[in-house]
């Protein structure tokens, strides 16, 4: 079955190029975990991601945070993208018709698809969501994700709705990647090979006292057969300051992540 390849396996096999560079990111560099990296500032934004880039598969990004945005912070992304080896997915949750979320996602003061790899969109359009963002996003070799679950309390993506962006998916194979998701379903066969990443994942604390909800590596990979731990507050804490803090929590989670994995194939 899909959960015990591994990650260079399914490489080889994936013809979505946004895709088959997380896999191989994440065997090369031996870490399934993406950092979530959500400040409101472009020093501590790059001072996290300067800090933690070595150990991560792959960047998280909500921009539309940051207060100071400008066109020039792209760039010094991508060069820590370029120095550290990881890929870029900027977690927009695009929820409108075709033809909005296809200039939401070329334009804008963001102009998410220029530089972002991945990116995400939620299923409750129908599928003429994703027919909108691959106009865009094909050409340029990105790959979509769709909120199948999500991590909250009370959230209403579950039974039907979860079913129906499976096969949301199974139809739009070429550019949609996988899903946001906290299980991998036995509905997605495996011969589809859909990647699960995972928000939620903490080893620290159970919730935020905001309707998070948090598991840990071992939960997520071994136990559920996702693919890769997404972890923000786990890793920078409050302080922003303390770097080498900062990259000793992402060393902890990409061990804890890489040790469930190495579990997970050989069980
Ligand atoms: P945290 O600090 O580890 O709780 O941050 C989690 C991040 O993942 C944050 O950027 C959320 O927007 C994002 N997220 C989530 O937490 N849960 C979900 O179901 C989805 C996204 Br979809």
């Amino acid at each position: 079955s899909l959960t015990k390849l591994s990650y260079g396996q399914r490489a080889a096999k994936h013809s979505n190029p946004a895709a088959k560079l997380l896999l191989e990111t994440i065997e090369r560099k031996k870490s399934n975990l993406s950092v979530s990296v959500d400040v409101t500032t472009s020093k501590d934004f790059l001072a996290i991601i300067d800090a933690v880039g070595p150990y991560v598969c792959l960047i998280k990004t909500h921009v539309d945070i940051l207060e100071d945005f400008a066109p020039g912070l792209v760039e010094k992304l991508q060069a820590l993208s370029e120095k550290h080896d990881f890929v870029i997915f900027e977690d927009r949750k695009f929820a409108d018709i075709g033809n909005t979320v296809a200039l939401q996602y070329s334009s804008g003061v963001h102009r998410i698809a220029n530089w972002s790899h991945i990116t995400n969109a939620h299923p409750v359009p129908g599928p003429s969501i994703i027919k909108g963002l691959a106009s865009v996003g094909l050409p340029l070799g990105r790959g979509l994700l769709l909120l199948a679950e999500m991590s909250t309390e009370g959230s209403l993506a579950k039974g039907a709705y979860t079913e129906a962006t499976y096969a949301m998916a199974r139809a739009n194979r070429d550019f949609v990647i996988g899903f946001i998701a906290q299980q991998r379903s036995n509905a997605v066969t495996a011969d589809e090979d859909f990647l699960i990443l995972t928000p939620g994942v903490g080893l620290d604390v159970k919730g935020d006292g905001m309707g998070q909800q948090y598991r840990t590596p071992k939960e997520v990979v071994l136990d559920s057969g996702c693919d890769v731990i997404i972890v923000g507050r786990g890793v920078y804490g409050k302080d922003y300051s303390l770097v080498d803090q900062i990259a000793a929590q992402a060393q902890r989670y990409r061990e804890a992540g890489w040790k469930a994995y190495l579990e997970r194939i050989a069980a």
